[in-house]
């Protein structure tokens, strides 16, 4: 699992596939996904098919905005924490984990299996949220 703080660039797609396969193979398969998804959709452009999407989730005063989130699996989720404090967030019993968010970090994720994943922050266990993943209808 991937623990440090993302830095993907949306400015990397389409230019250079073989930079953007190499940054993707030290950062994990994840980002790679991501990559080869933003170039088949034209990233968020219209098509046939559903696009992938890239949802936010602000962290600020030690709560996650919105706790519930509905998702496609493929999409992207990026956390962000506009606390001054650090938080996680960290599935219950999935294997997702955002490991330590300091502030102003971000830390992105892309589901690929569906289910309802409850989360929390390990430090501040009153931060709960939920993360459904459902294929589009
Ligand atoms: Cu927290």
């Amino acid at each position: 699992m991937e623990r440090s703080i993302s830095q993907a660039s949306p400015r990397s797609r389409g230019a250079r596939p073989r930079v953007v396969e190499r940054r993707a193979a030290a950062r994990g398969a994840v980002v790679l996904a991501a990559a080869l998804a933003f170039a088949a959709t034209g990233c968020g452009g219209r098509t046939a098919s559903r696009p992938h999407e890239l949802h936010v989730v602000t962290i600020r005063q030690v709560a996650f905005h919105p706790a519930t989130l509905s998702v496609a699996p493929g999409d992207t989720i990026e956390w962000r924490n506009r606390d001054l404090v650090p938080h996680t967030a960290s599935a219950r019993l999935g294997p997702w984990d955002s490991g330590n968010l300091p502030p102003d970090s971000s830390w992105r994720f892309i589901p690929t299996q569906t289910g309802s994943f409850a989360y929390f922050c390990r430090y501040h266990t009153t931060m709960a949220g939920t993360l459904s993943v459902q294929r589009p209808r």
